[in-house]
């Protein structure tokens, strides 16, 4: 299964984890399927990784369901059989108490991390369904496992994910298609930035103190989870910066 011809589609590549994933599953020679709300990006990121395998790039918001569909049912036959789903839109908006909750945020968090990875999941797997073979990677959150101060919506957002997990796991176990979830923590990437709305001051202080995750890091663990025998599934797996122990216990110098 894991060859040089295998397809993989990543959701969304541009930045941070998904753009590190793309990165490290074209040094494993897979063929690439990015997508994302950014042309330029989705173009920068093709012409970094291009030289090494063969890339094509699909430009959409997983908010849109028709643009989701049509899409991914755009692509050529070279590209339509798709190996690995690695389901990674995602972002926080805003950290306020529910009672001071901003509803746009709550609309775009629900959107995007959780009808967002439906739509894209409803999109794919059929075609892994057909070829009895697929291996979906649905990227959650340690916020997903414990809620936090100020985290409601989006917690509930990852809990919403990890529920997903388990469920496509129990409704498609007899159709050869493997299903497991990387909950990170503490992860340095745009996440907070977008959080805190372009305060990025305020978003440097999340990891300051201690050594973060790096989006790296969450892409070598799903380059991981990809290449572990096709007997080996990895379900959920939950990974903090060593100086992280919870949401809310950080050991910051
Ligand atoms: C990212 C981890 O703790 O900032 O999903 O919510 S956290």
């Amino acid at each position: 299964m894991f060859n040089t011809h295998e397809n993989s589609t990543n959701y969304s590549a541009t930045s941070g984890i998904g753009r590190s994933t793309a990165i490290a599953f074209s040094k494993l020679g897979y063929n690439l399927i990015i997508c994302g709300r950014r042309k330029d990006a989705l173009e920068q990121l093709k012409a970094e990784v291009g030289t090494e395998v063969k890339v094509a790039t699909l430009q959409f918001d997983v908010r849109n369901r028709s643009e989701v569909f049509e899409q991914i049912n755009s692509l050529s036959q070279e590209f339509k059989n798709i190996d690995i789903l690695v389901n990674n839109a995602g972002n926080a908006h805003g950290l306020e108490p529910i009672q001071k909750g901003n509803i746009d945020d709550w609309d775009a968090m629900l959107d995007i991390n959780v009808k967002g990875l439906l739509y894209v999941s409803k999109a794919v797997i059929p075609g892994m369904i057909e070829r009895k073979r697929g291996h979906i990677i649905n990227v959650g959150s340690t916020a997903g496992k414990e809620v936090y101060p100020n985290g409601n919506v989006y917690c509930a957002s990852k809990f919403a994910v990890d529920a997903i997990n388990q469920g496509m796991r129990i409704d498609l176990n007899k159709t050869g298609i493997k299903v497991g979830a990387v909950n990170p923590g503490l992860t340095k990437t745009g996440f907070s930035n977008v959080r805190f709305k372009g305060d990025d001051n305020r978003a440097e202080k999340v990891y300051e103190g201690f050594e973060p995750l790096m989006p790296e890091d969450i892409a070598q663990i799903i380059s991981f989870m990809v290449t572990v025998p096709q007997h080996v599934n990895i379900a959920d797996l939950t990974v903090m910066p060593s100086a992280q122990a919870s949401s809310t216990i950080v050991n910051r110098k």
